[in-house]
């Protein structure tokens, strides 16, 4: 006979936080934010934690190695898409991991041969100020140089000029060999005061580089995902397809963590999947699974050995799974029954699986309504698209900037391995192409977030997410406090909504 669920499928929309007392101990300085993110025993360590609980979304459009640095610096953590050749998102693993925290792979050079006018342009597309100069234009070939805005103007000098006419020479710049370390590179930064340390071998060819800018925000967040050697830590999408070719891909590229990305995680496939990472290859990379919206679905995937499990299906601000095929769970149900069985799961085996609320954050305090409700972290795409780091067109649109934002059940996307149609095409569509509000760089993003996240936190007495799980208290909203809410005041320009 049919099952029909007594309750009503509710978003997180629908629930507004109750404070608790604030103590003089709980303030935001004092609240820790981090999570685990793999399955470990109850009362133990995860062998993965992130120091903040936002992970970008397993899609083209979020998550490219640009934006996997960009959040593993301030504390979170990518899943770098699966929709894509198996070398190349295995390259995408590598470059992230190249990037040894501090010591960065040159991403943005120039050829002595090359024009001003190239190198500004290629300046301007990066908001760089300056780009480091090698005989072949590579990130390892040998330098020569390096060339800011600050060394040549489009007024004063020719653009058709070589970049070699107005670089500063190798010859006379502070530069360290790849021994030293990164306090050592921080300190020659701050005596020569430096914007830019070129990284140099004994044979002369450029290693790496150090940046000022890095050094602050290491101050500033003081929370990087990094890995016992210094490494950025990275996530990576998979499929039920080509497992058995792309797992053993993505180790080999330094992978930390992998996601199995499906629309539906209640499977067989799954399972499978899981079986040949935790058996076969003897659990050598913790692997999530999902998307599940109960508690049946979370006790498969989690007796199967997903290292956590993902939940939400339909909400993603770019899906139409709903639609299309009447399948999905309003996210605050769906995070509700899985929390709960979750915690069950803790008390009969002892192992702790975490899980992560996915899709349809439409403001920040939803976050933190997730967090109360028992997520241990989040997966964001539309948040991510918006910013510069994030691999898709900024586009002028009657004059306002958006960026690129397509679902990976658009036709756009083609992700045939997430949305099993049975076909080798998809044969209809399960998400949109459209566009995001362009909202500029990831790093003062987050942190006005993180900010949020924690004031929250303080308003409701909790200093870490475990006691913010135990004690927070929600109340459900009704309709007539949102038509309240929304009574009209005309904001002043600069003011924000958000
Ligand atoms: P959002 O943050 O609301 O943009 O949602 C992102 C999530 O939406 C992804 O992590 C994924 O689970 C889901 N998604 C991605 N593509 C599509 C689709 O085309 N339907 N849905």
């Amino acid at each position: 006979m049919v099952v029909i669920l007594p309750e009503v499928s509710r978003t997180l929309n629908e629930y507004l936080l109750v404070p608790n007392l604030t103590t003089e101990e709980c303030t935001p300085d004092n609240v820790d934010l981090s999570t685990p993110i793999v399955r470990h025993p109850v009362g133990g360590e995860s062998p993965l934690r992130i120091a903040v609980p936002l992970v970008s979304a397993i899609m083209q459009a979020v998550s490219s190695p640009r934006l996997a640095i960009a959040l593993a610096q301030t504390g979170g953590l990518s899943f770098i898409h699966q929709n894509q050749r198996i070398a190349e998102q295995a390259e995408s693993v590598s470059a992230v991991k190249r990037h040894k925290a501090g010591f960065r792979h040159s991403d943005i050079n120039t050829k002595p041969s090359a024009t001003l006018g190239e190198v500004s342009r290629l300046l301007r597309a990066a908001e760089r100020d300056i780009a480091v100069v090698t005989d072949d234009g590579s990130p390892g070939g040998l330098f020569v140089g390096l060339i800011s805005t600050a060394d040549f103007h489009p007024h004063r000098h020719d653009l058709n000029d070589s970049v070699e006419s107005r670089m500063r020479p190798a010859a006379g710049l502070v530069t360290a060999p790849p021994t030293i370390s990164l306090s050592d590179a921080n300190t020659l930064i701050w005596d020569h005061r430096l914007d830019l340390l070129p990284i140099v071998t004994a044979d002369g060819h450029l290693a790496s580089i150090v940046l000022r800018r890095d050094y602050e925000l290491h101050k500033q967040f003081r929370t990087e995902s990094i890995d016992d050697d210094k490494r950025f830590r990275v996530g990576a999408g998979i499929n039920t397809r080509d497992y058995r070719e792309r797992i053993p891909a993505l180790v080999a590229a330094g992978a930390d963590v992998l996601c199995i990305d499906s629309s539906d995680g209640y499977s067989a496939w799954q399972r499978n999947t899981l079986q040949y990472a935790v058996g076969e290859l003897g659990g050598v990379v913790p692997v999530g699974a999902g998307n599940v919206v109960d508690g049946r679905g979370f006790r498969y995937l989690a007796d199967a050995g997903a290292a956590f499990v993902k939940v939400g299906i339909g909400g993603g601000s770019i899906c139409i799974t709903r639609d299309q095929k009447g399948i999905g769970r309003g996210q605050a149900s769906a995070l509700i029954d899985v929390v709960a069985e979750r915690d069950r799961y803790a008390q009969e085996t002892g192992v702790y699986v975490p899980v992560c609320c996915d899709g349809g954050l439409l403001a920040d305090y939803h976050m933190a309504i997730a967090l109360a409700l028992g997520a241990d972290f989040i997966m964001l795409g539309r948040y991510f698209a918006r910013f510069d780091e994030s691999p898709s067109n900024l586009v002028n649109l009657d004059g306002q900037l958006f960026k690129e934002y397509w679902g990976e059940g658009s036709q756009r996307a083609r992700n045939v391995a997430r949305y099993d149609q049975g076909e080798t095409e998809l044969q209809f569509e399960e998400g949109v192409d459209g566009y995001v509000p362009y909202a500029g760089s990831l790093y003062p993003n987050i942190a006005r977030t993180v900010a949020k996240l924690r004031a929250t936190m303080v308003s409701c007495g909790a200093v870490t997410v475990p006691a913010f799980h135990r004690d927070a208290v929600l109340v459900q909203v009704s309709q007539q406090s949102y038509e309240q809410n929304g009574a009209e005041v005309r904001l002043r320009t600069g003011s924000s909504t958000q």
